[in-house]
């Protein structure tokens, strides 16, 4: 049986795409990778984290030679890529403690500059990276995250935003969406799932501090995801990188459909995809066409209770509110698109 090739994906973001020019290619699709995260690491199959972190630390370790060093929050990340006593790092590697990693890559990037003055140079050539969950960066670390920020210290702080606190078993968080299900927001009583807050949007509050580089990506575009990590290494000072990375276990989906819903997110206007440069907007990915947010949410189990019957129309309805007002808001949609 012959299959037929779709030449056509070349130009898009396919993983791996060895038909583009080489400058174009993703990290993964060059012998030269230095795959970072090696294999072997206990990652649940579909793990968005796993996948988000491998590209961006290639892509940084691209950026710098090499000469990078992780700092890792505890989480998920943290404890499926190094079960005592093995690991899946292939770079220098630090596990922090859950509410510090900013400030153990503050200390780090401190030590690295006094070296590099003592040898009669400006600043060093090996960088920062430090890195963890969203209750790890939202919550717990915030403080240390925004005295990083307000300093101006030389880190790229990255966040795998999986909305929950999934190394636990799923529990809640501030970057927990309105209305879904975790163990600590059971889909009971009048008011089903997480509650409605303000929010902590983090990207915004990173931009709030002014510092040179804020950018949100998701695991859908990795060429997208590897170029604001290459960008952001291209810059010295504090940076934030916000990443979007499905759960399969934590959000009740299936683990081959964790590219689709990062896509979905980023589609229906739930996760807006831009790019801030000293706490001005300086881009943003549009959306091809308006995508109702159920189809983003209907495909995740955390989200069951908003459907079957009788549903919570007005939760619903309030989500989309809520992906609309993003749209407007960071001009998501081409203009011969808005209705
Ligand atoms: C001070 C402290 N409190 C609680 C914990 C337990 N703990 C470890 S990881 C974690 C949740 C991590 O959630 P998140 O940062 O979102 O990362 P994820 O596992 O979702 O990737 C918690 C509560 C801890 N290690 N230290
Ligand atoms: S629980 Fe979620 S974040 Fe943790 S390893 Fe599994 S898929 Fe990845
Ligand atoms: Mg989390």
């Amino acid at each position: 049986m012959t299959q037929v090739v779709h030449f056509y994906q070349t130009g898009t973001f396919t993983v791996g795409n060895r038909l583009l020019a080489p400058a174009q290619r993703s990290v993964q699709s060059s012998a030269e990778r230095s795959n970072a995260l090696n294999s072997g690491h206990r990652a649940c199959q579909g793990c968005g984290e796993a996948l988000g972190a491998r590209y961006a630390i290639d892509a940084a370790m691209r950026a710098t030679g090499n000469r990078l060093i992780a700092a890792n929050a505890t989480g998920c990340l943290e404890v499926f890529s190094t079960p005592y006593p093995e690991t899946s790092w292939q770079l220098p590697w630090i596990h922090s403690l859950f509410g510090n990693a900013a400030a153990v890559g503050t200390g780090i990037a401190a030590a690295l500059k006094v070296k590099a003055i003592k040898a009669g140079r400006t600043h060093s050539e090996t960088r920062v990276v430090a890195q963890g969950g969203d209750g790890g960066t939202t919550d717990i670390g915030f403080g240390c995250l925004s005295g990083m920020f307000e300093r101006n210290d030389d880190v790229l702080y990255i966040c795998y935003d999986n909305e929950a606190y999934m190394n636990t078993g799923v529990q809640r968080s501030s970057a927990t969406p309105f209305a879904a299900r975790t163990a600590t927001t059971m889909a009971v009583g009048t008011e089903p799932g997480a509650p409605k807050g303000q929010g902590k949007n983090l990207p915004l509050i990173a931009m709030a501090h002014e510092i040179p580089y804020v950018a949100t990506a998701t695991v859908a575009d990795l060429h997208d995801l590897e170029d604001k990590v290459e960008k952001a290494m291209s810059i010295r000072g504090a940076r934030y990188l916000h990443i979007l990375v499905p759960c399969p276990l934590g959000w009740g989906s299936a683990s081959h459909d964790t590219i689709k819903l990062a896509r979905l997110a980023r589609e229906t206007g739930i996760f807006p995809v831009f790019e801030a440069e000293h706490g001005e907007l300086s881009s943003v990915t549009q959306i091809r066409r308006r995508v109702p947010v159920d189809e983003y949410l209907r495909p995740q189990k955390r989200f069951a209770h908003l459907f079957g019957k009788p549903g919570q129309p007005d939760m619903l309805a309030a989500i989309q509110a809520e992906a609309d007002r993003n749209i407007r808001r960071f001009k998501l949609l081409a203009d011969d698109q808005v209705n």
